[in-house]
């Protein structure tokens, strides 16, 4: 019996401490450079093939967010971009990954070339007014208020 209730005890805090847990990041980019901003259209997993998104992807073990940037950065635009700062809050990704959505503020590193699309099937300069138009991921459309609040700051400049 006495076994019995530990190992429910256990369970019950083994499950507690998950919960607990930090959720793994997945950094989006917001680089925006004269009030426009950059948007890329997945080319897979189907089910988000031709959908717009910020460029990103996972942080690696030992990586801090603003190195994930980067290096996404370099990866799927082929460009040099410096990180900036946070942009909105943390958002939840499809149910069951456990995986959040956190977006950086970016612009080009000075002599950067620009961005191309490397894995993407294409790259977009968006303007603010076609921000709310484009077929965004679910993730990326609930930051479209941080997102245009950044545009028009910048385009101010
Ligand atoms: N995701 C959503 N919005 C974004 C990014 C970069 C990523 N702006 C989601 C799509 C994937 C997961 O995060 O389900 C991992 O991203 P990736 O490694 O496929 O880019
Ligand atoms: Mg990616």
């Amino acid at each position: 019996w006495l076994c019995g209730r530990v190992s429910a005890c256990l369970a019950a805090v083994r499950e507690l401490v998950s919960e607990w847990a930090p959720r793994p990041v997945v950094v989006g980019t917001a680089l925006v450079e004269d009030g426009m901003l950059l948007a890329q259209q997945r080319r897979y997993p189907a089910h988000h093939a031709g959908s717009w998104e910020l460029p990103g992807g996972r942080v690696e073990p030992g990586e801090g967010e603003p190195e994930a940037v980067v290096r996404e950065c370099r990866e799927e635009l082929a460009t040099e971009v410096v990180p900036l700062g946070r942009v909105g809050t943390d958002i939840p990704l499809s149910a069951g990954s456990g995986m959040s959505l956190r977006v950086w503020r970016a612009r080009l590193a000075a002599g950067a070339r620009p961005p191309v699309p490397v894995e993407h099937r294409a790259l977009r300069w968006i303007e603010l007014s076609q921000l709310v138009g484009l077929e965004w991921l679910e993730a990326d459309r609930l930051l479209l208020d941080s997102l245009r609040r950044i545009m028009v700051a910048e385009s101010g400049k």
